[in-house]
């Protein structure tokens, strides 16, 4: 060990788990299903993680929520019922605190608890673990279910101490709400958090300013109350949807069309992007098989996009504004909103660019661009993003086998064998992290195949009287060297400047950091 602890006796457990998100919970439940001795240690003081800690007006999921759940339990999957086409995130919440109570996992988790060391021990071949109260533990497995969209990014802004009125980041939403009616509110940034919360800040705010540095595309969630008729037909065939998401390459029920853009006629490309658009959300991204790789059928789509934009926004310098350009559809996470180009027609809402011309400082009435223009607020709001894929274990920072931290062994980007394992840590696993399919998938699928494959793994250990398992040196760098080769066979290679590459994140290496891509070889 590399540094003495203050700390009370270690207690033991055969498995630590950091986190209380889908994966977290979910992991309680297969270890303890395995007959090991588990307990998940959670900062929040609830469980939920991202549904837990992203409460801003309009939060929701942009998978169908009859996909966007837990598959291992038959008897849970037909009982529960979703009210929405995208549940929102107040009913995710709640769903995952019906899990938890459902099968008696919260004896088990333990809230308030934030993990601050993780070392492994040579000698005893167990991990210590330290938390923020003072307490250590001692196991043989520990698995990192952190989230990789669990930091809140607040830029450094000059000034933000002295404002005077209220600011709030997106990912760390207070619980009671915040008012904003009569007030005159700035939000900083345009990704998928801005773009839910947007329209409905602007019916209640005075004035909304949306500060956007880049357009990204936006398309119409296409939000109903849930239809019974679907949701019997959903239930009736759970099986088979589970099999079609899991062998799929995003990891749900969205259909991909398996025809490429360039071998259909105008007519037809035209009529596959409108049904596209009213089916909504993310079924864009499926409208051909080639519109992640071909530079012509993505623009293709990208212009069909903008003029749907041109044709909503009435002030065309709005609307061209908003137009994102030299960016490829898709390669920045795509929105899904509600009214989203519709709220920009309201006399109370403006966009301002500041991309033009960039926020200077804040001030203590609101904030300053370079040009000199002023904002007067009462209210700022940070959509800034995270510290995304590695934000969280960073900060953890573990220790491998002779005292080697992840953020050395990482200093050039994440690098992982299946996105699970990290050569030099020993039987620590991270669920749907670096390396895997991870933000690309519908991240309940496969946080569910992530915790599974830990499972089996730590069964067949016990069985086999294993202490540890570790992922070889020249194992990671083949599959590090397989995720980037596919990631440069995609558009996504043209597009760094995205937190895909940890590129939002100051003094991170812009490296790839997320999939295998196996949608490139399932379509
Ligand atoms: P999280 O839910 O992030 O949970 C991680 C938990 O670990 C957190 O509660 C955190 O407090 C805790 N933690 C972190 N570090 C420590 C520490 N050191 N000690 C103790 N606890 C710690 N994905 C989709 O597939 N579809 C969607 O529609 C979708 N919508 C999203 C909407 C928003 C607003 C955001 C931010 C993300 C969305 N995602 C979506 C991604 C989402 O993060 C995943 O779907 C999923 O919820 C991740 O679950 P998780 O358990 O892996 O991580
Ligand atoms: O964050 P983001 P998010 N000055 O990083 C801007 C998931 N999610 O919270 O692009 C001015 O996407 C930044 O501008 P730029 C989903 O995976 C899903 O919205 O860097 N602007 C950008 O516009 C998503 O991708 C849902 O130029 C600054 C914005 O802030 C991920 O979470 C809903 C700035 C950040 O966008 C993160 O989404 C919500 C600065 N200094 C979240 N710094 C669903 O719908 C940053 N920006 C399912």
């Amino acid at each position: 060990m590399s540094q003495t602890m203050q700390t009370g006796p270690a207690q033991n457990f055969d498995a630590i788990v950091v986190g209380a998100g889908f994966a977290g919970v979910y992991s309680v439940y297969k270890f303890r299903e395995l007959g090991l001795s588990v307990k998940a240690l959670e900062a929040g003081d609830g469980v939920g993680g991202t549904w837990f800690h992203n409460r801003y007006p309009g939060a929701r999921c942009d998978i169908e929520s009859l996909d966007y759940s837990y598959s291992f339990s038959n008897e849970l999957q037909q009982e529960w019922h979703w009210t929405e086409r995208y549940a929102s995130q107040p009913e995710i919440l709640a769903y995952i605190n019906h899990v938890v109570d459902r099968f008696d996992l919260r004896r088990d988790i333990q809230l308030n608890t934030r993990v601050i060391k993780a070392e492994f021990n040579d000698q005893t071949q167990r991990w210590h673990i330290e938390t923020d109260a003072g307490e250590a533990y001692e196991a043989k497995y520990v698995v990192m279910a952190t989230g990789v969209l669990s930091v809140a990014q607040v830029p450094s802004m000059a000034g933000l101490e002295t404002f005077k009125g209220q600011w709030f980041h997106t990912g760390d939403w207070p619980k009671d709400g915040i008012d904003v009616r009569g007030k005159r509110v700035g939000v900083i940034g345009t990704g998928s958090s801005a773009t839910q919360m947007v329209p409905i800040l602007a019916e209640q705010a005075q004035h909304l300013y949306v500060f956007q540095r880049t357009p990204n595309y936006t398309m119409p969630a296409q939000n109903h109350p849930m239809k019974p008729d679907i949701e019997r037909d959903w239930k009736a065939h759970y099986p088979e949807r589970r099999k079609f998401a899991r062998a799929s390459g995003f990891g749900h029920n969205q259909v991909t069309n398996h025809k490429s853009g360039k071998e259909v006629s105008d007519a037809e490309r035209r009529t596959e992007l409108e049904n596209r658009w009213d089916l909504g959300g993310l079924y864009m991204m499926r409208a051909f098989k080639d519109i992640l790789t071909d530079p012509q059928v993505n623009e293709e789509a990208a212009e069909f996009v903008r003029n749907k934009i041109r044709a909503i926004v009435k002030d065309p310098e709005t609307a061209e504004a908003l137009c994102p350009k030299d960016l490829y559809i898709g390669t920045k996470r795509l929105c899904s909103g509600t009214y989203y180009y519709e709220t920009y027609n309201r006399n109370n809402v403006s966009l301002v660019n500041v991309k033009q011309s960039a926020i200077k400082q804040i001030t203590e009435t609101g904030l300053e661009l370079e040009n000199g223009d002023a904002y007067e607020l009462d209210v700022i709001i940070f959509a800034t993003g995270f510290d995304a894929m590695t934000g969280a274990l960073n900060r953890i920072n573990p220790k491998g086998r002779g005292g080697v931290p992840l953020r050395q062994a990482w200093a050039h980007g994440p690098q992982t064998y299946l996105g699970l394992t990290v050569h030099g840590f020993p039987n620590m696993f991270i669920i749907a992290g670096p390396g895997s399919p991870s933000v690309f998938s519908n991240m309940v699928t496969s946080i569910e195949q992530h915790v599974e494959w830990v499972a089996d793994c730590a069964a067949y250990m016990q069985q086999n009287g294993l202490a540890t398992i570790e992922a070889s040196e020249a194992a990671q760098t083949a599959w590090t060297q397989h995720v980037n080769e596919m990631a440069n066979k995609t558009l996504y290679a043209y597009s760094k400047n995205t937190w895909f590459y940890g590129a939002n994140t100051p003094g991170k290496p812009v490296v790839w950091a997320c999939r295998k891509f196996s949608w490139l070889t399932a379509c």
